[in-house]
């Protein structure tokens, strides 16, 4: 066993302990990856609340990360020790009917275990006092040392900062994917985006990249325009301020309704006002934002009837270990940024600091710094 730090998440609702955890070597397919920095996504929040129909504890959350490879398993030919890695949620097998369809990223090759919490072989490598404590999402990267299948790491180039490359692990990957390989955006469209953390800022990213030619920042935390206005909103509204629906706003802003809307919070009845803020006839709205267990989405049928379409996006469409490190060097070469998603950063001894930031909406991320 190896000692490694990490964010405990012994029960739903509670604060994370920080602790010192027993980490068994990679098994067969494995990687032991040493992580150098990682974000705290909405959905790190929302499995610790309990409301995560997949959530089950005592676990280590965090998928978000970046770091370097320490050891690999037997059998392991596409990474070496000392490699530099971004775990994925959303593996890449290549083999199996979802990776050779050419129509989804969300290879199921370990899907069903990851959900579980567990490793491939359905077991745990993290243990406390011998008793074993479940994986997230396949990432764990709210550990200093995690262990992670071998599809599940992009392997990216050495000179990409690990501390603001690690938001491309979900965040910003997620929402620059929707707006391109979801929605395929093209210039001259019209976008309305639904909430603006770092989901919603990224869709923005995405949408001045696809030459939207108007986007629509939507939020009730007008903290969160000015951020929004810099990356490239042309209009930021706060449903607040208005005694209609938002649906009913954007469609008069709009002459009919948005080309694309996306959907970056998680609230089902936003999910609504997202679809039918689309413009008859042609438009399309993508939901981003996870939902509590339980939560269902609901329009009239006439809104679909009549040409809208509802899509969803996970992990913005993108196959992690083929096309990650492409979009790391698209970083690199400056053809988008990082620095004004990263609002705070601190340890991990910290990291219950960044989830109540989030909260208060004072974040965009915070980084966790190893
Ligand atoms: P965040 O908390 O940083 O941002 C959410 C934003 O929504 C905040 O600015 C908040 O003020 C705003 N908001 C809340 N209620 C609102 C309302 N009624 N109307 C307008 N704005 C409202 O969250 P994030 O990290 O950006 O994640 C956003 C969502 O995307 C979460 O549900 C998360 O779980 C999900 N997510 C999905 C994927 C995916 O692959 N599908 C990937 C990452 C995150
Ligand atoms: N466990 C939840 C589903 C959560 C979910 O939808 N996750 C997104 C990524 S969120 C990243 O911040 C996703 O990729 N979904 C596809 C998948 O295969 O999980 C539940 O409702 O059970
Ligand atoms: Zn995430
Ligand atoms: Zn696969």
């Amino acid at each position: 066993m190896i000692k490694t730090r990490a964010a405990v998440a012994w029960e739903p609702g509670k604060p994370l302990s920080i602790e010192e955890v027993d980490l068994m070597p990679p098994q067969k397919g494995e990687v032991l990856v040493r992580i150098v920095a990682t974000g705290v996504c909405h959905t790190d929040a929302y499995t610790l609340s309990g409301d995560d129909a997949e959530g089950v504890f005592p676990s280590i959350l965090g998928h978000e990360g970046a770091g370097i490879v320490e050891a690999v398993g037997e059998g392991v030919t596409s990474l070496q020790v000392g490699d530099h890695v971004i775990p994925l949620y959303t593996a890449e097998c290549g083999e199996c009917k979802f990776c050779k369809s050419g129509k989804t990223n969300l290879c199921q090759a370990v899907r069903a275990t990851q959900g579980k919490g567990l490793m491939p072989d359905g077991t745990t490598r993290f243990f406390k006092d011998g008793k074993p404590i479940f994986h997230y999402m396949g990432c764990s990267t709210f550990a200093e040392r995690t262990v992670v299948p071998e599809i599940s790491l992009a392997k990216i180039s050495k000179e990409a900062p690990l501390e603001k490359v690690c938001l491309l692990g979900c965040g910003v990957t997620t929402g620059m994917g929707a707006v391109k390989n979801t929605a395929n955006v093209q210039e001259g469209d019209t976008v309305a985006v639904f909430g603006l953390g770092g989901i919603g800022l990224a869709v923005i990213i995405g949408a001045v990249q696809a030459k939207a030619s108007r986007i629509i920042a939507i939020d009730i935390n007008e903290d969160k325009f000015e951020i929004a206005k810099k990356l490239g909103a042309t209009d930021c509204v706060n449903p607040n301020d208005y005694d209609k629906p938002i649906q009913d706003v954007i469609v008069e802003m709009t002459d009919g309704g948005v080309d694309f809307s996306f959907e970056c919070i998680g609230n089902v009845k936003v999910m609504r006002s997202a679809l039918e803020a689309c413009h008859k006839g042609w438009g399309e709205s993508v939901i981003i934002g996870v939902a509590p267990a339980g939560a269902e989405i609901s329009t009239r049928p006439f809104q679909l009837v009549t040409g809208r379409v509802w899509k969803g996006s996970a992990f913005g469409g993108v196959k992690g270990r083929s096309q990650l490190p492409g979009i790391v060097e698209q970083y690199m070469n400056g053809e988008f940024e990082l620095d004004t998603f990263i609002t705070h950063t601190m340890g991990l001894d910290d990291i219950n600091h960044a989830f109540d930031l989030m909260h208060e909406g004072k974040s965009i991320r915070s980084v966790i710094l190893y």
